[in-house]
């Protein structure tokens, strides 16, 4: 029945421990609500379902506090003076769990400052529970550090997901809503629980049928799914196509300076708020390969966004402008077009231009969310301008989902990179959750990698991305560890090697996944289209703009100001400097900004080629590793979710050789160096 598969870190697993639950069970007696909505409602639905599951009980809620032992969830305005609780010092999302003992009562209190408070109080109550931690003296408060925490589905209506690697849509199939609609809930409830709060449904590539979704004939479906995820604190979201006015609206143009153009978009815009009164906003991504945008019209990208801005002001929606933009019909000859340079080129000259509710939504490195490469240098650049990031779940280049690449740490370190945006100290976490320039809107976004699979991510342990992505962008600060340790804890249990080996695994995973595919940073690699297996030249002649330059002397983009691209000017002075001089720029990303020879040597002192051929036969070692690592674990969970991994790894550990050993054998036979150790390359 895929039970423990499809729960993924909400298993609610019944405590075995006497005296635990014990302690547990008092606290239960009573329960009390002492607000109520649809939000609050699913606080309640989540902690019977929590309790009867792990403790066996099944109590109610009353509406007032009752004597003894018990729980009580209220909001600030609920609560009145039964606790002292500055709720000052609380944000809108953000809750307080305290233990009180008196001589005649003790409560827990979950307390939020609005509803959604209450409900993330309850997830973090259960959170504990599961990872059999003591209530008995809790003293927490929370406030999420960015205020967009969002999912964006790359979903189409015919049920197929762009770069989905885990089954069809949830939402669709069939060109149609799914009528059935309860499995949106349980999502809703996994989102929830780590913090989520916004969620676009459909793919930013919005074709024909998706167009429609603004319009009366699927406005009652959307309005449904919001529906759904407004009880869980969630906002909903429409990815719309630019050229809506010509497809759907019988206008000529689309032109964001046309008043016919404007005046349509303010009363599809009511319209929307007719059916779906908290709509969060419109994803756009517009003249980003072959999609329509302002430029038909030769107007730029601020006119374009403030257009759909002034249509959605008047309801409090967002714009989020995607920074995707680039040439997508280069041609390889031709070296002073740098992909790497072009979102910075395009709207770093509109900063102070885009209207106070357009957010910039900037992906986390200049290129396409390869396994490594630059951080975005538009990152800190716009002061004026609401910027947020955008990281990629589903793993595109990063295995997709058939290999273990857990994503956490690498986004700790994008997140943690110092852009010296207003000196030393200038991290990209502070700009995307807006303290440095005080922006008024920010936050991180992520392309979804769930399906309608029964383990909804394919990889079972690819849950562990989505739980970590919701955790670090509701607290950048969390370690990678503290992260993974509670991930692994909910998802399999409280049994030490377990935790120890899972964890370890899951951080051990990027770099290996790193050392076996594409090196020092160069990115690419891959077969086109699809974008899995290794092809070393498979985007070097396309029109993409993605090239390593290989030849027989040597590999990497010159993007220094010396001789290159330029690219490198578009960081601030700091990280310009580190990046132009060979001397100072990190082995792991010199092939993205520098050309060097093969016998260049690295920081590490090796040679590059010799660091190709080291990292390909030690990536493979270490593929291999992670499947006898997994077999000690046989036993300790169930059967299902041990076999469904073990094959997936046993997969990774098998095509990492095709992967070595095609990388290998193309630059040993480009380069004609020999590996120092003589090992085998075909
Ligand atoms: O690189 C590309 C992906 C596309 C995606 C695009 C984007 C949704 O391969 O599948 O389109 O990025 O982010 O817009």
């Amino acid at each position: 029945d895929h039970k423990e598969s499809y729960a993924a870190w909400l298993q609610y697993k019944k405590i075995e421990d006497f005296s635990l639950l014990e302690n547990y069970q008092k606290w239960f007696e009573n329960l009390a609500s002492l607000a109520d909505s649809v939000v609050i409602e699913s606080a309640k639905k989540e902690l019977l379902l929590g309790l009867s599951s792990m403790l066996g009980v099944q109590p109610t809620f009353s509406t007032e506090r009752k004597a003894a032992a018990g729980i009580v969830l209220g909001t600030s305005v609920s609560i009145a003076n039964q606790i002292e609780i500055d709720f000052e010092q609380l944000n809108d999302d953000g809750y307080v769990i305290k233990t009180v003992t008196t001589e005649e009562k003790s409560t827990i209190f979950l307390l939020g400052k609005e509803d959604t408070g209450v409900l993330y109080a309850a997830f973090h109550l259960l959170r504990l529970m599961q990872n059999r931690e003591s209530m008995d003296h809790l003293d927490i408060l929370e406030n999420p550090k960015n205020q967009l925490r969002m999912i964006n589905h790359w979903d189409n209506m015919d049920g197929s997901i762009e770069r989905g690697y885990a089954g069809n849509s949830i939402f669709y199939s069939g060109n149609k809503f799914n009528d059935e609609l309860n499995r949106i809930e349980d999502y809703a409830r996994l989102l929830s629980s780590v913090g989520i709060n916004g969620v676009s449904i459909n793919n930013v590539n919005v074709h024909k049928v998706e167009t429609d979704l603004i319009t009366s004939s699927l406005l009652p479906k959307v309005a449904e799914v919001a529906a759904i995820f407004r009880a869980y604190g969630i906002k909903t979201f429409l990815s719309v196509n630019y050229a809506s006015t010509i497809e759907i609206g019988n206008l000529e143009t689309a032109d964001p300076l046309d008043t016919g153009v404007q005046e349509w978009w303010k009363n599809k815009a009511k319209e929307i708020y007719r059916y779906i009164p908290d709509f969060g906003g419109f994803i756009v991504k517009a003249d980003s390969e072959h999609r329509p945008g302002p430029f038909t019209y030769n107007r730029n990208h601020a006119d374009g966004a403030n257009m759909l801005a002034t249509a959605l002001e008047p309801f409090g929606g967002l714009v989020v402008w995607r920074c995707f933009v680039y040439n997508c019909l280069q041609d390889w000859r031709d070296r002073s077009t740098d992909r790497a340079r072009a979102a910075y080129d395009h709207f770093k000259p509109l900063d102070g231009q885009f209207h106070p509710n357009v957010i910039l939504q900037i992906k986390n490195g200049p290129m396409d969310f390869q396994v490594r490469e630059a951080v975005s240098p538009l990152f800190g650049a716009m002061e004026q301008t609401n910027q947020m990031m955008e990281f990629q779940i589903t793993q595109e280049y990063t295995g997709q989902q058939r290999h273990l690449c857990y994503l956490v740490p690498q986004w700790k370190e994008i997140l943690d990179f110092d852009t010296f945006a207003k000196g030393e100290g200038s991290p990209v976490k502070n700009i995307v959750d807006g303290s440095l320039f005080q922006s008024r809107h920010s936050g991180i976004a992520a392309v979804s990698n769930i399906g309608n699979d029964y383990n909804w991510t394919g990889h079972t342990l690819a849950q562990a991305n989505l739980y970590g992505f919701g955790r670090l962008t509701w607290n950048p600060d969390l370690s990678s560890e503290t992260i993974t340790n509670e991930w692994t804890l909910q998802t399999f249990g409280k049994d030490e090697l377990v935790v120890q080996q899972v964890s370890q695994m899951l951080l051990d995973s990027w770099r290996i996944y790193e050392n076996y595919t594409s090196p020092l940073g160069v990115g690419w690699m891959v077969n086109p289209s699809h974008h899995y297996g290794p092809n070393v030249d498979g985007y070097e002649y396309s029109v993409w703009g993605t090239y390593h330059f290989a030849d027989y002397q040597g590999i990497g983009v010159d993007r220094t100001v010396k001789a290159g691209t330029g690219y490198t000017a578009q960081y601030f002075k700091e990280n310009a400097d580190r990046y132009e001089a060979l001397e100072t720029c990190p082995d792991e990303l010199l092939l993205f900004f520098h050309h060097v020879p093969y016998t260049h040597r690295l920081k590490s002192g090796e040679t590059v080629i010799q660091h190709i051929y080291n990292t390909h036969f030690e990536g493979v070692q270490q593929a291999e590793e992670l499947t006898e690592r997994w077999t000690l674990l046989e036993g300790k969970i169930d059967q299902e979710r041990y076999e469904d991994i073990l094959k997936r790894l046993q997969e990774q550990a098998n095509h990492s050789k095709e992967w070595r050993d095609i990388i290998n054998t193309y630059f040993y036979r480009k380069s004609g160096i020999n590996d120092e150790k003589y090992r085998t390359i075909y």
